[in-house]
């Protein structure tokens, strides 16, 4: 094997999702280098169907981090979301209860290959298929990080670590358990989720509530849908035919939706399990974790990305302001100041999804209780407020 190879930078960023590529970017923009380390090949980040719908603070990162253009001609604006439960469609006006404010439907997968765009165009440096990456002396002034790429085996000597691993990584494994504490709680169920070459069903994205189950009508472009179903845990990829889907489908929306469905083979196909994950907290030592290494929720609320583009706010401001002034306060508020928001979003993906799903074990009383949440949100303007309020994103 050849001799360890040894690099060095300010900030080592391990993950190549979104969280990783956004502050490598805002990183690189204040002159501030880092490098990226990803598990993965750069084709399979970008095949990785997930969210959809953008907070306006996103888009604005979006745009400090000099990816605005494309999403400028190719996002979708979306002032309102439907509401579907008992055959009925509601339409809540995200502009008119929130003073002007949208949110922009434009994929994830669209959001990542700008970003690669970009670190490509600035030279950043991305080390694709590495592995087992290992955090060393998190705890000390001087952590560095190792990883093997194609059996050759290298040390990369650092001030930071940014843990953008997804929940999956090894960052927040590499804290001492006693530092850490975490917070579970899983759902007794999945979503489906498809991706087909139609027009979608509505202009707007559609969350349908229904005795069989919860579903969800999304888009990417006019010519594409992004649509799922809650599905059970045991339910597997090759349980679901396009044709199960599509019948299961139309019979959880309301008429007026399931009446414009145009059906077509599906391009894509996915299960994933509903849970919600905090860790608490976000740093130690030298380590900060941003995105899902450091929560996840349920995609009910459309907030994981979200949430993603916040913490790379607070921690990018932080770094920048150590690097240009020397003040390591903003760094060691980072974890309370991202987390005070992460809560807040947590709260209301948990809200979304009890209200949204159908939950096998519960009682009547319990179904009567979901169904007047539900009957609240359409008929109180203060309930519609604080929904709208939550949907575009709170301040940062
Ligand atoms: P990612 O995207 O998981 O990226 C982490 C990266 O780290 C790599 N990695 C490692 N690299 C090096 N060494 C290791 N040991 C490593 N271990 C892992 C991984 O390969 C990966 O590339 O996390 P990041 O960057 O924090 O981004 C978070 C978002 O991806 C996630 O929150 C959203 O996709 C959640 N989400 C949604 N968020 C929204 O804001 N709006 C939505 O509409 C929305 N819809 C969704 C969603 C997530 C979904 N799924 C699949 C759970 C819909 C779905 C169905
Ligand atoms: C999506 O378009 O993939 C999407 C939209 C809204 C959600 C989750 C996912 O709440």
């Amino acid at each position: 094997m050849n001799s360890q190879e040894n690099l060095k930078t300010k900030v080592a960023i391990i993950g190549g999702g979104p969280a990783g590529l956004f502050l490598s970017q805002l990183l690189h923009l204040h002159d501030i280098e880092s490098v990226i380390l990803e598990r993965r090949s750069r084709e399979y980040v970008l095949g990785r169907i997930r969210a959809g719908v953008l907070e306006q603070g996103t888009v604005d990162l979006m745009r400090r981090a000099g990816i605005g253009e494309r999403i400028e001609h190719e996002g979708m604006i979306h002032e309102g979301v439907g509401i579907a439960f008992e055959n009925a469609l509601h339409h809540i006006d995200l502009m008119s209860l929130t003073g002007g404010k949208v949110v922009t439907v434009y994929g994830q997968t669209e959001i990542t290959q700008d970003l690669y765009q970009a670190r490509d165009s600035m030279d950043g440096m991305i080390f694709h298929e590495v592995n087992e990456v290992t955090l060393h002396q998190l705890d000390s002034a001087m952590p560095y990080v190792t990883f093997f790429k194609d059996e050759q085996s290298y040390r990369i000597d650092c001030d930071f670590v940014a843990g953008c691993d997804g929940f999956h990584g090894v960052s927040r494994k590499s804290i001492p358990q006693d530092e850490l504490t975490e917070y579970h709680m899983s759902y007794p169920f999945g979503w489906l989720g498809i991706l087909a070459e139609t027009p979608p069903v509505s202009d707007e994205v559609v969350y349908a509530s229904h005795e069989r189950g919860f579903s969800l009508c999304s888009m990417r472009n006019s010519m594409l849908s992004r649509y799922y179903i809650q599905v059970s845990l045991e339910d597997q990829l090759k349980d679901w035919s396009d044709e199960r889907f599509w019948g299961e489908f139309k019979t959880r929306l309301p008429a007026q939706v399931s009446d414009n469905l145009i059906t077509g083979s599906s391009v894509e196909k996915s299960i994933a399990p509903l849970r919600a994950f905090v860790a608490d907290n976000l740093n130690y030592g030298r380590l900060f974790l941003a995105g899902d290494a450091g929560h996840i929720v349920p995609p009910t609320g459309a907030k994981g990305l979200n949430l993603a583009a916040s913490d790379v706010h607070y921690l990018s401001g932080a770094l920048i302001d150590y690097y240009q002034s020397g003040q390591e306060q903003g760094l060691y508020g980072y974890s309370e100041r991202a987390l005070d928001r992460i809560w807040k979003s947590v709260r209301f993906s948990m809200w979304c999804t009890l209200m949204l799903h159908t939950f096998s074990e519960h009682t009547p009383f319990e179904r009567r209780i979901q169904k007047a949440d539900l009957q609240y949100l359409i008929d109180s303007p203060s309930a519609q407020k604080m929904f709208a309020e939550n949907y575009i994103g709170l301040p940062y």
